[in-house]
């Protein structure tokens, strides 16, 4: 299996996010990357390769202009504010909630930061469209790897991608990689792709960019929303609008949910994804079900990986695996391992 590796992920390096009032040191770090890279040196599964440097118009596919054309320019937009910001990450403080308006981007620098974005956890830094755009390319080359025919392919990269919206960034993330990844399956010729999101987070990003399509189903496993972030969708309820009703499945299970428990809804996510007929799956990999997580709340140990992976490789789809979170630092190379080493 190859795995595209991201070289330039650690230019992306926040210093603090809001938490209970205070500013925090990120969990989301360089080091998590450096992990799965260091354990994917100690068992090999195939060659580590940059990504093939894509047309970025692609990135249009999935996202706004003007919400990328706001991420390119973010940072020298801020440091003409005040030179001395350069020593400063981004953080958002203010956004248009319901009845404001979305459709008249501001002048005012934090209005706009505010209108491109969802929370105050998500600093924007010097580096943090370099390390973005090369992740995005790592979505797409390890898409492209599977439609010339590999059995899967590991987009390794960070920040990750799965809160992203169309033109919004937040939980960390920038741009929404497995999105990129399923799009570009589908202009390859794909007539049906599924997401699998088995980060402990909803993927509420994946979920509105595919909402209203029948052509991509996107199923994810997560903790329940009325108490996990990001809150406000992945409810059950949500099943996609449009043509694309009933092309999304949302499986919330409680805090503290075990592997037995978690191991039932992975069925019946790949059973719902065996009858759409998708051609290709996307996995959208997050680590952070781990018990030792820091800030998530499923059980899962490190052995379980193993069976995920395995029943993952059972589903016997060509498929893309991009990494999105896990921050217990230490075990995040190992966890990761274990479900890519199905492919090995
Ligand atoms: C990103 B991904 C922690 C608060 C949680 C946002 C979590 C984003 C998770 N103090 N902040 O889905 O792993
Ligand atoms: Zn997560």
């Amino acid at each position: 299996m190859k795995t595209y590796y991201n070289h330039l992920h650690a230019q992306h390096q926040g210093k603090v996010e809001m938490f209970r009032g205070a500013l925090v040191p990120c969990f989301e770090v360089p080091a998590r990357a450096d992990h799965v890279l260091a354990e994917l040196q100690r068992r090999p599964l195939g060659p580590v390769l940059a990504p093939t440097p894509w047309d970025e118009a692609l990135l249009e596919q999935v996202h706004s202009p003007r919400y990328l054309h706001f991420l390119r320019t973010a940072w020298a937009q801020w440091v003409a504010l005040d030179p001395a910001n350069a020593d400063k990450d981004i953080l958002p403080s203010v956004w248009p909630t319901r009845t404001f308006r979305s459709d008249i981007e501001p002048d005012n620098f934090a209005a706009k930061v505010g209108l491109y974005s969802y929370d105050a956890g998500t600093p924007f830094t010097a580096g943090t469209w370099a390390a973005a755009r090369e992740g995005a390319l790592c979505a797409l080359s390890a898409a492209h790897a599977v439609l010339d025919g590999d059995a899967s392919a590991f987009a390794l990269s960070r920040p990750p991608g799965h809160h992203a919206g169309a033109d919004f960034f937040g939980g960390y993330c920038f741009l929404n990689n497995a999105a990129l990844a399923a799009q570009h399956l589908r202009n390859g010729g794909c007539r049906k792709v599924a997401v699998l999101d088995i980060d402990y987070h909803h993927g509420n990003g994946t979920q509105a960019i595919f909402y209203d399509r029948p052509d991509v189903f996107f199923a994810s496993i997560h903790g329940d929303p009325r108490t996990e972030y990001p809150f406000y969708l992945g409810h059950a309820d949500e099943t996609g609008t449009g043509a694309g009703l009933g092309a999304n499945l949302n499986l919330p299970l409680p805090r503290g949910t075990g592997y037995t428990a978690w191991a039932q809804a992975l069925e019946v996510a790949l059973t719902a994804i065996g009858r759409f007929g998708a051609d290709a799956l996307v996995v959208s990999l997050g680590m952070d079900t781990f018990a030792g997580d820091p800030i998530s709340g499923f059980q899962l140990h490190s052995d379980d990986y193993l069976r995920v992976g395995q029943r993952l490789r059972q589903a016997g789809l060509p498929t893309v695996l991009v990494f999105e979170g896990g921050y217990a630092v230490a075990e995040v190379g190992v966890n990761a391992v274990n479900v890519l080493s199905a492919w090995g």
